[in-house]
């Protein structure tokens, strides 16, 4: 039997699984309890939850919908759990996943407290040897990652900021006890997802709270409220089978009817009422409901642009304020679309004050505060909502080492290059969960993770089958899928706009654009296709591989 691990400790397993989030978790309980393998999980936090255990921010949320935003592997949670919110906020989301790990007894295979330092794929045996901030060496066949796409922190240079003598956070690494905004003057720099869904609950309840801007953002009420109950006891638990399918399916990962009407053939009349009705509603649903050519069509896309415009100058009531708060530089959904409560009433708020730091640059932040070109602005708190060096960025913090001692970091030095977003070549049996070339951060998450995850059981368990010692990405397939997700995100409104999608946000970053914009049906057929015709495009080592090579 497995010995649970503690630090220092020195096993061969089966496989070693980097990070305890729905990736990580869903993995363990697939290898262990499917496959019937030795697997180790090493996570950095205390305690499971990945980004859900990280981003403890007030007012964070998820924005896909409860009810598909969850793990489906077994049948018994689907129709066990009960959420509460219509859109899943932290607390809760931690929670679920508390749930799952002790549920499923996933915590005994899992090491917390400990980075994975360095991954170095030894060739005379086949096997990855993995190092820990903690002291251990252990080796295992395959290595799996479920370290999450936007798990690194990005604080940007600013000159003086350790020089600041108030409380600083950021989003992402938010303290664990509750943070007290009472009587405080915080200062906020970012208005990303996180900093829209933190500054009105930092604004109610701070005595100031002034935002930096860079800058200005499309964002769609959530309309959030409480769960449905009749809706997911009558409609969702009983055909939760066909939501799931159809959401797999799907482009973005959610069972949604896209409209078949095209913006740029309706009358202005027609569009008004249909974005109206989109508003009113909230969510994506904005976008997906109203119009299908508002992300391939930029005559579309500005009328809905618009629109949006249109609500902000109707609910910011200083008109300065809300010129400053009008995105005009980018079209709508080329960054992340937002969805939002109450971000734009937010600056009808007496303490509330918008610095608009593209003509007002910050210049440093001081002891006491942001200095910007035009202002000195006193603090108490400093919160840095400035993202994170997404998809490749916890990656390239691990000395990852494939064959010939290449390391990932020269591998991707122009930008990542993976097949499908699952492997890269020269790193064999080196698997990742939601790696760039995947759709991941393009669609409701826990569908990618789960598909990634049984595409990873079910390509380990051929390997085990047919004496496949190891399987990595041919060079020309790995090539031919970079052209591909290049080709397919180039006509898209994405790459239209400076977003973490592109690495814009991390000086020197290689301008690539990570994510697959294909959708997740498309893609998933892709892999299926691949899987049957015997694992096409990876090179499988042992004897039935030279029978099939
Ligand atoms: P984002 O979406 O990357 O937002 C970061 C924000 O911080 C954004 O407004 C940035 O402005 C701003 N930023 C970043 N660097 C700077 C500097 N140096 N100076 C001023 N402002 C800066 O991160 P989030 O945490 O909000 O969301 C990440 C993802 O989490 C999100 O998309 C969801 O998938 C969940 P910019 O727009 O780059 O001009």
């Amino acid at each position: 039997m497995q010995k649970k691990a503690e630090p220092g400790n020195t096993q061969d397993l089966d496989a070693i699984i980097i990070g305890a989030g729905f990736a990580g978790l869903g993995m363990l309980w697939r290898l262990r309890e499917e496959l019937g393998m030795s697997a180790q999980v090493f996570e950095a936090g205390d305690d499971v939850g990945g980004t859900w255990y990280w981003n403890r921010y007030p007012g964070a949320r998820c924005d896909s919908e409860s009810y598909i935003y969850c793990l489906t592997f077994s049948k018994e949670l689907l129709q066990d759990w009960n959420w509460s919110g219509k859109y899943p906020e932290q607390p809760e989301i931690l929670s679920y996943i508390n749930h799952i790990a002790d549920r499923f007894d996933l915590r005994r295979n899992i090491q917390f407290n400990t980075r994975v330092a360095s991954a170095r794929f030894i060739e005379e045996t086949n096997r990855w040897e993995v190092e820990t901030d903690q002291g251990d060496r252990v080796t295992a066949q395959y290595l799996i990652t479920g370290v999450g796409c936007i798990s690194t922190s990005n604080i940007p240079e600013i000159k003086g900021r350790e020089t600041f003598e108030g409380e600083s956070y950021h989003t992402g690494a938010w303290p664990h006890e509750e943070v007290d905004f009472t009587g405080k003057r915080v200062g906020i720099i970012g208005t990303g997802s996180s900093g829209i869904q933190a500054i009105p609950v930092i604004a109610a309840q701070a005595d100031s709270l002034t935002v930096f801007q860079r800058t200005p953002q499309y964002t769609i009420p959530a309309r959030h409220g409480t769960v449905n109950r009749k809706f997911l006891e009558e409609e969702v638990k009983p055909n939760y089978e066909a939501i799931l399918d159809k959401a797999r399916r799907s482009k973005g990962g959610a069972p949604v009817e896209f409209s078949e009407r095209l913006a740029v053939e309706a009358t202005a009349e027609e569009r008004k009422e249909a974005y109206e009705a989109g508003w009113a509603e909230g969510g994506h649903k904005f976008l997906w409901g109203s119009f299908k050519d508002i992300g391939t069509d930029r005559r579309a896309n500005d009328t809905a642009a618009e629109f949006i415009r249109s609500k902000i100058r109707e609910t910011v009531k200083d008109p300065e304020t809300a010129e400053k708060l009008l995105p005009t530089d980018h079209p709508l959904g080329s960054k992340r679309a937002l969805i939002d409560t109450d971000y734009f009433e937010t600056y009808n708020r007496d303490n509330v004050e918008l610095v608009d730091i593209r003509h007002s640059p910050i210049q440093e932040i001081t002891p006491e505060g942001i200095r910007t070109e035009d202002d000195e602005h006193k603090f108490d708190m400093i919160v840095f909502a400035t993202g994170f060096d997404a998809m490749t960025g916890t990656f390239l913090k691990m000395d990852i080492r494939g064959r010939d001692n290449l390391s990932l970091k020269e591998k991707w030095a122009e930008g990542p290059k993976t097949y499908l977003g699952l492997q890269v070549s020269g790193f064999p049996n080196m698997f990742m969960i939601t790696g760039p070339g995947s759709p991941s951060v393009l669609s409701n998450m826990t569908i990618s993770i789960e598909q990634h995850q049984d595409y990873i059981r079910d390509f380990i368990d051929y390997m085990r089958n047919n004496d496949v010692e190891t399987a990595e990405a041919d060079l020309d397939a790995e090539s031919a899928w970079v052209d591909h997700v290049n080709k397919v995100a180039e006509p898209t409104m994405y790459m239209l706009a400076d977003s973490w999608y592109l690495g814009a946000n991390i000086p020197g970053k290689p301008r690539i654009f990570m994510p697959y914009a294909g959708g997740v049906g498309t893609y998933r057929e892709k892999c299926n296709e691949i899987a049957d015709n015997g694992y096409e495009g990876f090179i499988l080592s042992g004897e039935v591989a030279e029978k099939v090579t």
